[in-house]
């Protein structure tokens, strides 16, 4: 749970946030609420001020703030956090607030946002506000537009949001380490007209990558290429929440990329269109049909649809690679290696040696291979009809009818109607292909003919 002391961490608690205001209040720097955990906490609705459909962060959480006068306050502390990036494997970040990558902030159009930042790092850093158009002074890029914020210094952030939108906040201050030791987050700025592109479920997160050799804890931070955990908000497959939609919502999901490639992230049966970039709104004539949509290094794509087609919908990076965990790298392809011939012959170089992956690596999704500590299966996941056999970026959109408006629980798993998942046939009843349109040609190979009189 996350913690409330001045703080207010829920839309049920949020009610009473004028009772405690007052004594918050009489500090001069708001206290940071923090929070350790790694599922998706509800939305925080607005109890003042403007009304919009706030966000949900997947595995994470939107930060409390207070209003002072017309000033809408917010407290980020950097710190070195643990995060679990599923159960079984749980990593050494830098991130803020007890979290990494640390809390969405949400505001409205025209708000007037003061954020202080406390500095508990080992080192100096700053906060870079990605995309939102500010005075220069306050865009937070160390030696440039301000000293850098020493350990234990707290600094403050004024400036009014003109625009709303999708912006991150990373550091612009020793950035390589900071951001490939997980320090980021998603700035979601609401439209002041809540009728404006509304939906009714808006997803959100920010995509991250690491280099962490099998056994170990800390991401190597000087890795240009070659990562090995591929994550969304800091969580890798079966860890990232599903998200639950209602049959007929209209969806936004919100992503930001601050990884070092690009990412072409794929829907399964649905067609959207890119609405909001770092830089605002798409209009709509600007709009194409797509079911991928890549996000390019160092921007945001925000997505529109309509949930018009129940089911469990898988939802990933369409790169291989980047839907699988750590140890996919390196090994060799034996398919189609007769490996009865080939194992007695290797057994006597290495006598405990397993051939492993001559029809395919699929066997891996199954199997209980030993592994060093604190190391996830390179694919794994179980669903209704067997091993899902993936990682990484990979997570399931649950589109169902009937879901309670704002009900983010995960809804098990889609109960298909009767006669309408792939089925197997015996080879031998499969039905001849029916024929349609002009008569088949002379020399056309003939159904049931496989192929034998080469
Ligand atoms: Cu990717």
């Amino acid at each position: 749970m996350i913690s409330r002391r001045g703080f207010l961490g829920t839309a049920a608690v949020l009610a009473s946030a004028t009772a405690v205001s007052g004594r918050v209040q009489a500090a001069s720097i708001p206290e940071a609420p923090s929070t350790k955990t790694t599922t998706m906490q509800p939305p925080i609705f607005p109890t003042s001020g403007p009304d919009y459909q706030p966000v949900v962060t997947l595995n994470g959480w939107t930060l409390p703030w207070r209003m002072n006068g017309d000033w809408k306050e917010f407290h980020l502390v950097a710190e070195p956090v643990v995060r679990e990036f599923a159960p079984g494997m749980k990593v050494n970040l830098w991130g803020y607030n007890g979290q990494a990558p640390g809390p969405t902030i949400e505001a409205v159009e025209g708000d007037k946002v003061r954020i202080f930042v406390t500095n508990k790092l080992p080192e100096h850093t700053t906060v870079h506000w990605h995309g939102i158009l500010l005075p220069n002074g306050m865009d937070g890029v160390g030696g440039v537009t301000q000293p850098h914020i020493k350990p234990g210094q707290t600094f403050v952030y004024e400036f009014e949001l003109r625009k709303s939108g999708t912006f991150m906040y990373h550091p612009h201050s020793d950035e390589m380490v900071q951001m490939a030791m997980g320090m980021m987050g998603m700035f979601v700025v609401h439209p002041r007209d809540a009728k404006f592109r509304r939906v009714d479920r808006d997803f959100v997160f920010i995509m991250s990558a690491y280099l962490i050799d099998p056994g170990t804890s800390l991401p190597k931070v000087a890795e240009m290429t070659d990562f090995n955990m591929w994550t969304w908000n800091s969580r890798v497959f079966p860890g990232i929440d599903p998200m639950p939609v209602r049959l007929g919502d209209r969806v936004r999901v919100r992503m930001g990329n601050l990884t070092m490639t690009n990412h072409p992230i794929h829907l399964h049966g649905h067609h959207f269109a890119v609405s909001c970039t770092d830089a605002g709104w798409v209009p709509e004539s600007a709009q194409w049909p797509e079911s991928t949509t890549d996000v390019p290094v160092g921007t945001i794509r925000g997505f529109d649809m309509v949930a018009d087609n129940p089911g469990d919908w898988a939802f990933h990076c369409h790169k291989t690679h980047h839907a699988m965990n750590a140890m996919g790298h390196n090994i060799r392809n034996f398919i189609g290696v007769e490996k009865r011939d080939l194992a007695p012959r290797v057994r006597k170089l290495v006598p405990d040696y397993m051939p492993m992956g001559s029809a395919g690596m699929a066997d891996m999704g199954a199997m209980e291979m030993p592994m060093p500590d604190n190391t996830l299966p390179m694919m794994t996941g179980f669903g209704q009809f067997g091993p899902i056999e993936m990682g990484g970026m990979f997570t399931v959109m649950k589109i169902r009818e009937g879901l309670a408006a704002n009900d983010y629980k995960d809804p098990g798993d889609y109960k298909n109607p009767q006669g309408t998942v792939a089925y197997e046939v015996a080879n031998s009843s499969a039905p001849a292909p029916r024929r349609s349109g002009p008569a088949a040609q002379p020399n056309a190979v003939k159904p049931g003919n496989n192929h034998k009189g080469h």
